[in-house]
C-alpha cells in the first residue's frame, strides 16, 4: 500500500506532536487540537489534527457499571445524604472511553474550519449566491470531496454501507456520518450521498429533483427502523446543511434524541427535507434559485472576507 494512504499504527499515533488545542466545549465534551505527525519511517512531519468526544454511557453498559466497569471510587467530599466521587472505569475495548477523528496531513483550511472563531449571520441573495458562492464553489479543488467519491466508488468505508440504491438519477449511499460511534442509538448519525455529481447544494435543487428527495426519504424512513429496532420513523430527522462543508448533494439523518449543536441541527445551517420537498412541490420549482438564505459563518470562512466587504451580514435595515 501507499505510505501515504495506510494510516498510522499506533505507535505512530503516540508521538503525535501537540502543537495547540484550536476549540474546546465542554457541553459536548470535545476538543480539536492540532499537532504534527510522520511516520516511523519518514523523517517529514505533517500537520495532523485530532478531533476528539468523550462517549456517554451506554445503555448495555449501565445495569454492570458497579460491579464491572468502575475500577475505582475516588471520594471528594460528601454533605448529609449527598456523597461525591471521581471514577476510574476498567479497560474494555467494548466500551471505549473515547472517539477520535484524525485528519492527516490536515490543510490549512482545515485548521481554519476547526478552529475557534466569531461567527456571524449572512443573508445570501440569489444575486450574492451567482456572484460571490457558485464561483467559490466552483474554485474548489475535486480533491476536496475525494472522500466521497471514495464511499460511492466503494474504495473506502465499503463495509459500512448501510443501503444502497444503485439506480443514476435517484439512487444513493447510506452509511454511519463519521460523528457516529455506531452503537449509541440515542445518537444515531448517518449520511446519503447521492450517486449522481450535478447536484452540488440546496441551490442547485428543482423539482427534476423531486423523485430524487422523495426517494430519499421513502426509503431512509422505510429502512432504518428496520434496521435499528426501537427507533422509528418519526423520531429520525432528515435535513440538508447550507452552507454545507462539501459541495456533493448529501442529506442528514439523525435521530431526534441527538438535538445537540453538534448534532448538525441548528437552526440557519439546517434545512428540513420535507420543507425542501414541500416548498419544491407546492411552492416554486424553482425556490432555491429564488430564495435568501440565512446562515452562519465564521470568520476563518473563505466567503467570510467577501461577505463582510459587500455588507451580507444582517443588520436591522437588511430583509
Ligand atoms: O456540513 P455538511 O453537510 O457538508 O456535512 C458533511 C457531513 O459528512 C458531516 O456530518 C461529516 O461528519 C460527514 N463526513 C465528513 N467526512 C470527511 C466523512 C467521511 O470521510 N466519512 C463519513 N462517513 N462521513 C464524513
Amino acid at each position: 500500500m501507499d505510505e501515504i494512504q495506510r494510516a498510522p499504527t499506533s505507535e505512530e499515533l503516540k508521538n503525535f506532536e501537540f502543537i495547540q488545542v484550536l476549540n474546546e466545549d465542554p457541553r459536548t465534551k470535545t476538543a480539536n487540537i492540532l499537532g504534527k505527525l510522520k511516520f516511523s519511517s519518514s523523517e517529514v512531519s505533517q500537520d495532523a489534527i485530532l478531533l476528539l468526544e468523550k462517549l456517554h454511557f451506554g445503555s448495555q453498559e449501565l445495569p454492570i457499571l458497579s460491579k464491572e466497569r468502575i475500577l475505582q471510587w475516588i471520594a471528594t467530599d460528601k454533605n448529609d445524604i449527598y456523597h461525591w466521587y471521581n471514577g476510574l472505569l476498567t479497560k474494555n475495548e467494548k466500551w471505549p472511553d473515547f472517539k477520535v477523528t484524525l485528519i492527516w496531513p490536515a490543510t490549512e483550511a482545515h485548521i481554519r474550519k476547526y478552529s475557534s472563531q466569531p461567527r456571524y449571520l449572512i443573508r445570501e441573495t440569489p444575486h450574492i449566491y451567482e456572484t460571490i458562492v457558485k464561483p467559490y464553489i466552483e474554485s474548489i479543488p475535486p480533491s476536496r470531496i475525494q472522500w466521497v467519491y471514495n464511499i460511492l466508488a466503494k474504495e473506502s468505508e465499503a463495509e459500512r454501507i448501510l443501503l444502497e440504491v444503485e439506480e443514476e438519477s435517484t439512487g444513493f449511499i447510506l452509511l454511519p456520518d463519521m460523528k457516529w460511534d455506531t452503537v449509541t442509538l440515542e445518537s444515531l448519525y448517518l449520511v446519503a450521498i447521492v450517486h449522481r455529481k450535478d447536484v452540488r447544494c440546496i441551490r442547485d435543487l428543482n423539482d427534476t429533483h423531486l423523485p430524487l428527495l422523495k426517494n430519499l426519504r421513502r426509503q431512509i424512513l422505510q429502512f432504518v427502523p428496520q434496521k435499528y429496532p426501537g427507533v422509528r420513523s418519526d423520531e429520525l430527522r432528515l435535513f440538508v446543511h447550507y452552507l454545507p462543508s462539501y459541495y456533493h448533494f448529501h442529506v442528514h439523518v439523525t435521530h431526534l434524541r441527538n438535538d445537540t449543536i453538534a448534532g448538525g441541527i441548528a437552526i440557519a445551517k439546517a434545512y428540513l427535507l420535507d420543507d425542501i420537498i414541500e416548498n419544491l412541490e407546492r411552492f416554486t420549482k424553482d425556490y432555491y434559485k429564488r430564495a435568501t438564505l440565512t446562515y452562519v459563518l465564521g470568520e476563518n470562512d473563505p466567503l467570510f472576507s467577501q461577505m463582510n466587504d459587500i455588507g451580507a451580514r444582517v443588520t436591522p435595515d437588511i430583509l
